[in-house]
């Protein structure tokens, strides 16, 4: 392989360094309803509940480490000649934390905020509140950095631009339920790419690839790439 790999990954890839996946069984959409912790709606409705309710994820995400599915990741971008783009669905840092640098998170990242008032982005502390004012606007419009549901993802025209150009698209870790992310398969199958599937089990869109590996990522992960 010479051309670009472009690979997404969801909860699953972080799912062995501790962190809750959504629609697992014991996922945090079987805690919380995602009407109100993850739409618009839910934070106008109740802000609070959807502070503390990212507050508590970052303080996970802060103390988790990467595990050997995202380490192997990160050693592919270093050794591989040509182009690694990795799009991930998850807001914890733990990509950046095992060294990849190419890295896009299309729903936002608990490591910064971001201000309902004027758009401006800055690093999050540990622990934020609605009433942090905006470091630009002075506003107390602080929100997580995440797209909820009905938010338009981070990146798309980045993206698509890369599947049109990929030689590889690997799909790592992710329940292919949640779009436009699901789709992406679909946009590199149309560009003659190679698609991958690693995954625990078969996602909802796992014969839709070419190729399909199914185990832990810490284990198919690193094979994949060696
Ligand atoms: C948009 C916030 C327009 C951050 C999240 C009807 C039909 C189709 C689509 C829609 C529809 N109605 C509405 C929509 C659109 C909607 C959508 O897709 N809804 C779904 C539920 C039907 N999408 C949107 O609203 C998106 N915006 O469409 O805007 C637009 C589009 C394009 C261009 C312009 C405008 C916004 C979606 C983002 C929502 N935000 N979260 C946060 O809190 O984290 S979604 C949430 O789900 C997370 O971001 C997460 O990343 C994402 C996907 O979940 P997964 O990562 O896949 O996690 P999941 O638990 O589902 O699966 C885990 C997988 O890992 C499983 O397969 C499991 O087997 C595997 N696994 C587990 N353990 C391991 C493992 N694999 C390997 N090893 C292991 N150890």
């Amino acid at each position: 392989m010479t051309g670009t790999i472009v690979i997404l990954t969801g909860a699953g890839i972080s799912a062995e360094s501790g962190l809750g996946t959504f629609r697992d069984v014991d996922g945090l959409w079987t805690k919380y309803d995602l009407n109100d912790v993850a739409t618009p709606e839910g934070f106008a409705r109740n802000p609070e509940l959807v502070m503390e309710f990212y507050n508590a994820r970052r303080a996970n995400a802060l103390a988790a480490t990467p595990n050997a599915a995202h380490d192997a990741l990160a050693k592919l971008e270093a050794n591989y000649s040509g182009e690694v783009f990795l799009v991930t669905q998850n807001v914890d840092g733990l990509h950046e934390a095992a060294g990849s640098r190419n890295v896009l998170h299309m729903h936002g990242a608990l490591a910064s905020a971001l201000c309902g008032a004027c758009g401006h982005r800055w690093p999050a502390n540990d622990i934020m509140a609605t009433s942090d004012p905006c470091p630009r606007c002075k506003a107390p419009a602080t929100r997580p950095d995440v797209v909820w549901f009905g938010e338009v993802p981070y990146g798309m025209h980045v993206i698509s631009e890369a599947l049109a150009r990929a030689e590889t698209f690997v799909s790592i870790g992710t329940s292919g339920e949640v779009y436009p992310a699901a789709n992406f398969v679909a946009e590199a199958t149309q560009t003659g790419a190679h698609t991958v599937e690693l995954n625990l089990d078969p996602s909802a869109g796992a014969s839709r690839f070419a190729e399909t590996r199914f185990g832990p990522a810490t284990e198919v992960v690193p094979r994949w790439v060696d």
